[in-house]
């Protein structure tokens, strides 16, 4: 059991606001290895922080497409785990909950939360890479090309040097001015600039709580850290609020 301070449940309990921010930690406990970890078998001699750009695409497109694919297979095969489930049930419990997730893997969706923030995108949508057109990409082809202009697909991920989509950045940028309480989980808070929230949180007036077995460049920041796995301390804090504690 994470030792939730007392002072903590309480502003859950107050809070009216919500901004919750997840990384690629709040999926560790499906299965789904996250960005720090080694990847696993062909994909270990890989950092994926080279694989995820558009030069990389660029250069090697099948083999681009061959890691994705094994990640859809990988996270096709999992389920959202109890920190997912939490998140979803903290969205029915406050008065206002916007989660902004860094994740591509589709389980926050999958555990109920609705109206998500894909800040990076979604690693299952396909688009063209050349005019930009939504469409499904032939599973078949080694690189599916475009139906509209022949061009090359790609995932509908935000890649390393690509913008964050306007509508996301904007929405985004907003929930974390407004919010009274700021979750940081599952992330390493090194990939900009959803790095920045909480800071820019913490400006607005927000308290901000980290929830992650280690420590992070926003530690020192946080008005509250959690140390424990995501899967465990979420739905002990969520409990606080539906009289479970
Ligand atoms: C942009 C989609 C304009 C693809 C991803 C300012 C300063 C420095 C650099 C920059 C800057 N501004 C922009 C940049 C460049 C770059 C960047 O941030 N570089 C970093 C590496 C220095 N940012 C960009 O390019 C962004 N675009 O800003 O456009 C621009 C462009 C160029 C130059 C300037 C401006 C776009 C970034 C989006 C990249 N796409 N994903 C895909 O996934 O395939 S990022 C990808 O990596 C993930 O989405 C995720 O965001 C990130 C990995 O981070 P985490 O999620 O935190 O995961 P990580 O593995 O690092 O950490 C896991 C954590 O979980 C750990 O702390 C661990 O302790 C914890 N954990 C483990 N188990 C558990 C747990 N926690 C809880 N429970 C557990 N059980
Ligand atoms: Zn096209």
């Amino acid at each position: 059991m994470a030792a939730i301070p007392a002072a903590l449940k309480s502003a859950v309990r107050n809070a009216r606001r919500v901004c919750v921010l997840t990384g690629a930690g709040v999926s560790a406990e499906s299965g789904v290895p996250t960005f720090r970890d080694a990847q696993t078998g062909l994909w270990a001699q890989y950092d994926p922080r080279e694989l995820a750009t558009p030069d990389a695409f660029l250069k090697d497109p099948a083999l681009v497409w061959r890691w994705y694919r094994w990640r859809r297979k990988l996270v096709t095969g999992v389920e959202p785990n109890p920190g997912h489930l939490a998140l979803a049930r903290f969205g029915h419990l406050v008065p206002q909950l916007c989660l902004i997730t860094q994740n591509v893997d589709g389980l926050h969706q999958r555990a109920g939360s609705t109206d998500v923030i894909e800040f990076h995108g979604n690693m299952f949508v396909d688009r063209c890479f050349d005019c930009g057109a939504a469409g499904a990409a032939d599973a078949a082809e080694p690189v599916p090309t475009c139906a509209a202009c022949g061009g090359r697909m790609r995932p509908g991920v935000v890649w390393f040097g690509e913008e964050i989509p306007d509508a996301a950045m904007r929405r985004a940028t907003a929930a974390v001015a407004a919010c009274d309480l700021f979750f940081s989980v599952g992330t390493s808070a090194a990939v900009w600039p959803a790095a920045g929230f909480a800071e820019q949180a913490r400006r607005g007036g927000a308290i901000i709580v980290e929830v992650n077995p280690a420590t992070t460049e926003l530690t020192d920041l946080c008005d509250y850290r959690l140390a424990g796995q995501s899967g465990v301390v979420l739905p002990e804090l969520v409990d606080c609020l539906s009289g479970n504690d």
